[in-house]
């Protein structure tokens, strides 16, 4: 098997986390950094900006440079989406509505196709990024995850992309923790995927015990908090 091939030549140095060395990287190898949506509107200054949003910014340069293989994730809505306040006449931002595939945050505009705010931050630098996985392009649903929007039914597309290249074990990082990074990484569980959340490169929104409840999501479907 793969994983039992030692070798000795390879010019990527070892992934370390939480101070545990893991195998080195080679081309065989199968792990991936997944890097959630670090835009600028989740960052200070942006529309729906997340706390130290930028801060994870320069330690999520360093790891990448760690990993053979990385993916970046973008939201990348419609004008009009369903998920935005303003699309509610009478609704104002966080406040919640019912919609079919159940309970909606209404967010502030964010992350609007083509628009400033829906670009990577500018000190993101990871030119061996393999893939940019866009999501939350259907009108009438949002989608956190980088596997399903939220119905948890449609696909983006990521989980046979993953499978195809067997690329097995995930490092997920990014903005928000609580968000897109959580259902990120319990899709990822709920798929068979070996799933590691690296705690010190995200950062949450946090909205009425949002951060806590999902670390207690993620950790029982299976998720490593590395
Ligand atoms: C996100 C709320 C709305 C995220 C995206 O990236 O966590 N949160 N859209
Ligand atoms: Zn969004």
């Amino acid at each position: 098997a793969v994983h039992s091939i030692t070798h000795t030549s390879s010019i990527i140095p070892a992934v370390k986390i939480a101070g545990r060395a893991l195998r080195p990287a080679t081309p065989a190898e199968n792990r991936v950094l997944l890097i959630v949506d670090i835009q600028n509107d989740f960052c200070p200054g942006g529309a729906l900006a997340v706390p130290n949003g930028d801060r994870v910014v320069p330690r999520i340069n360093k790891l990448a440079r760690k990993f053979a293989h990385v993916i970046l994730t973008q939201d990348w809505h419609n004008e009009d989406h369903l998920s935005f306040a303003s699309s509610h006449p009478g609704k104002k931002e966080m406040d919640r509505i019912e919609l079919p595939y159940g309970s909606q945050i209404l967010w502030p505009d964010h992350c609007v196709q083509g628009t400033e705010g829906a670009e990577f931050h500018p000190d993101l630098k990871i030119p061996h990024c393999e893939l940019v996985i866009r999501k939350g392009y259907h009108h009438e649903i949002d989608s956190y995850s980088a596997f399903f929007e939220n119905d948890r039914q449609t696909p983006t597309g990521l989980a046979g992309y993953l499978r195809e290249r067997g690329l097995t074990q995930l490092f997920v990082v990014g903005l928000a923790t609580d968000f897109c990074v959580a259902y990120t990484a319990i899709d990822g569980r709920r798929l068979g995927f070996d799933v590691t959340v690296i705690e010190d490169s995200c950062s949450g929104i946090d909205i009425d015990g949002s951060l806590e409840a999902a670390w207690q999501q993620m950790l029982e479907a299976g998720v490593v908090r590395a």
